[in-house]
């Protein structure tokens, strides 16, 4: 493409929300696109693992609690419905210029393969680079719950197991200190959000911080109301 076209070229929005299990992502993301859609943004909603066919045969092995799989085995399959989600799904939405939401990506390799497992974080943040052609989000909201009421809400939702979902609390704990200490070290990148207060509550928050966030960038690409 001519360098002239490459600037010009339209580029959408990445944002992600990460958190640990039960924490709302999903009740948030779907609420989030639906306001920001109102008020005119072109939304995409997507999810990890997920998203793409391969995503989603992936995500059944790598949940399915009759499946011994070592902690390596269950970093591939998530690094490879990830490749697949950004080369079908995210990378095609960018381009077009859409306003994207993942309900997780490659921080939830690291908190839960790396901080929860116990694997090379360093390795890990490679493996993300390498799946995903280092695409990287452009905001991350990260809703923070302490792992004992994230765990209680999805067990009152449903009471199927799943391989992961169903390791111990200390596990749960690790991944949720590992998410905020990625904060930590990227905090222009990932904002917390107190996830243990109501829903609405976490949605007119985030709403603001992304709101906020995409009047500073100034580029509208992604808002038909343009
Ligand atoms: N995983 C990994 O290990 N490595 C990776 O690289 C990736 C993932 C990408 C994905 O399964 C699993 O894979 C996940 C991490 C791991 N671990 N497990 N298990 P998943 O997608 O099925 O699991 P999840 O992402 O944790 O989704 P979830 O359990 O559905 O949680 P959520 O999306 O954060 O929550 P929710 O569905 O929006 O809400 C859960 C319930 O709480 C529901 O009944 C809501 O009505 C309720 N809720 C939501 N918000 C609130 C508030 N604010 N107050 C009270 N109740 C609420």
């Amino acid at each position: 493409m001519p360098a002239d076209h490459a600037a010009s070229a339209p580029r959408g929005a990445f944002i992600t929300v990460e958190g640990g299990d039960g924490a709302g992502k999903t009740t948030l993301v779907r609420s989030l696109a639906a306001c920001l859609s109102q008020s005119g943004h072109r939304v995409r909603v997507t999810f990890e693992p997920g998203g793409t066919e391969l995503g989603t045969r992936l995500r059944s092995l790598v949940l399915d609690p009759e499946l011994d799989l070592g902690d390596w085995d269950e970093t591939w399959l998530f690094l490879a419905a990830r490749a697949s989600h950004v080369q079908e799904v995210l990378n095609p939405a960018l381009s077009a210029g859409e306003l994207v939401f993942s309900d997780r990506f490659g921080d939830s390799t690291l908190a839960y393969q790396g901080y929860g497992r116990g694997l090379d974080l360093d390795r890990l943040r490679r493996l993300n680079a390498e799946a995903t052609n280092e695409l990287q989000p452009d905001m991350t909201l990260l809703l923070d719950v302490p792992a004992e009421v994230g765990l209680a809400r999805t067990r009152v939702r449903s009471s199927d197991g799943d391989r992961i979902g169903d390791a111990d609390l200390a596990f749960h704990r690790r991944v949720n200190a590992g998410f905020r200490a990625l904060a930590a070290q990227d905090s222009e990148r990932i904002t917390i959000i107190d996830a243990s207060r109501e829903a609405p509550t976490v949605l007119a928050d985030a709403f603001e911080i992304v709101h906020g966030w995409l009047d500073a960038r100034g580029n509208d690409s992604y808002n038909v109301a343009r």
